[in-house]
């Protein structure tokens, strides 16, 4: 594999895929041609008509990264500010967003196997306080949602699925996308399929929708009334360019990622000390290769060695999100699977262009290092 001018000797935890430039020039032209280049134009709607068939849902509305994706969900799922049920466990753009929205964030823990909330753990800190609770698909991983559903219609309480790494998964028989109020993609450049950077809101409630596409325009509808005070987050046309090609590879793109983590199962599988991030049944993505490792310091080892050899692995998700330090002040929540999971977690690089070989001397590595105890 491998793209002419690529350094061959460092392997970074993910590559962007590309499309051949020159589909991406033909739409350039396109672009050149209309002169439209952002403000919902003709390559945005198509976007987001071919979205809404693929995911599928009836309503996807794309914004400029799924930070904002985020954002919007929250202000316009959530009845009132006050406080969300969130895990640990995540990346830091859903629990800032959270409190960039005004939200307080309270940290319920998450299953060892799964790594995803678990929702025995956040029935246990629903109150009359809260208003709203955010699941993640942690590396695209769908366990534990209908769960959290269910528990979210019984104890009446809105629920958004912080969907940044689930894009190409799919459940049966409830598809992701409808499950909760509402959903966020991200299509940042480092997950399997992007838009340079892009998100999404997916949602099956058009009043969400309606009025997610107000407050990302500004809070306007048409030109002239200005309903409430929204923002700035349009995707531009070079955006969804990028987005209706990656339409068009990420079968192939999913499949060539799995045949690299289907390498990586059957050769780490061996080694006792390597475990797996437990996913539930579903089509799945194969966007991140998590390994939970027995202890911190041999996780940290395993880093070393690999870095020793410009191999690039990424310590996704540590710290986890109820420690960080503009969070420190009151007690610290309990959340001690979270905190054991985020210090022996390590996703190692998986790309489509990764070869055959790469795997297999990336899996040496981890595995020599795990028997030098
Ligand atoms: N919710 C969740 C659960 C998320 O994981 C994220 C983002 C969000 C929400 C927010 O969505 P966005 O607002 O980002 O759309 C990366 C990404 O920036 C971030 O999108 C992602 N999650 C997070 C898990 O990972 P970093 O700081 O690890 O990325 P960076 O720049 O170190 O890139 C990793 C490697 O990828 C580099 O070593 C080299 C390679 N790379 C990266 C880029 C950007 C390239 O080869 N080309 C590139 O253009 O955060």
């Amino acid at each position: 594999m491998g793209r002419p001018g690529r350094r061959k000797s460092t392997i970074t935890v993910t590559v962007p895929s590309l499309p051949p430039l020159s589909e991406y020039t033909e739409l350039l032209r396109e672009i050149w041609g209309s002169r439209r280049l952002t403000n919902q134009g003709p390559l945005v709607e198509r976007f987001e008509a071919r979205l809404r068939r693929r995911l599928p849902s009836p309503h996807v509305d794309v914004v400029a990264n799924g930070t904002l994706a985020l954002q919007l969900a929250f202000r316009t799922v959530f009845p009132r500010k006050g406080t969300v049920v969130t895990t640990p466990f995540t990346y830091a753009a859903t629990t800032t967003s959270l409190v960039w929205e005004g939200f307080t964030p309270r940290f319920a823990d998450i299953n060892p196997r799964t790594f995803n909330l678990d929702p025995t753990a956040v029935d246990a800190v629903l109150d009359e306080e809260v208003v709203g609770v955010v699941g993640v698909h942690v590396f695209g991983n769908p366990a534990g949602a209908p769960e959290l559903s269910q528990l979210a219609a019984k104890r009446n309480v809105k629920l958004v699925f912080d969907a940044a790494h689930a894009f190409g998964v799919r459940t049966h028989p409830t598809p992701i996308w409808a499950m909760g109020n509402a959903s966020t993609l991200s299509f940042h450049a480092t997950k399997s399929f992007h838009s340079f950077e892009g998100g999404a809101v997916v949602t099956r409630d058009a009043r969400v929708s309606r009025r997610v596409r107000r407050l990302r325009t500004f809070g306007m509808e048409g030109t002239e009334d200005v309903v409430e005070p929204g923002i700035n987050a349009k995707m531009n046309e070079a955006q969804a360019a990028m987005g209706l090609l990656s339409l068009n590879h990420i079968n192939r793109w999913i499949a060539l990622r799995r045949a690299r983590y289907e390498q990586y199962r059957s050769e780490l599988g061996k080694e006792e000390s390597v475990q797996f991030q437990e996913v539930s049944p579903c089509r799945y993505n194969y966007t991140y290769m998590p390994v939970l490792l027995p202890t911190r310091r041999l996780r940290d080892r395993i880093v070393r060695s690999l870095e020793r050899q410009s191999i690039h692995p990424r310590k996704y998700f540590y710290p986890p999100a109820h420690t960080f330090r503009f969070l420190r002040g009151g007690p610290r929540p309990s959340c001690p699977v979270a905190e054991a999971v985020s210090s022996r977690v390590l996703c190692l690089p998986l790309q489509p262009e990764l070869s055959t070989a790469d795997v297999s001397r990336i899996s040496r590595i981890v595995c020599a290092a795990a028997r030098d105890t």
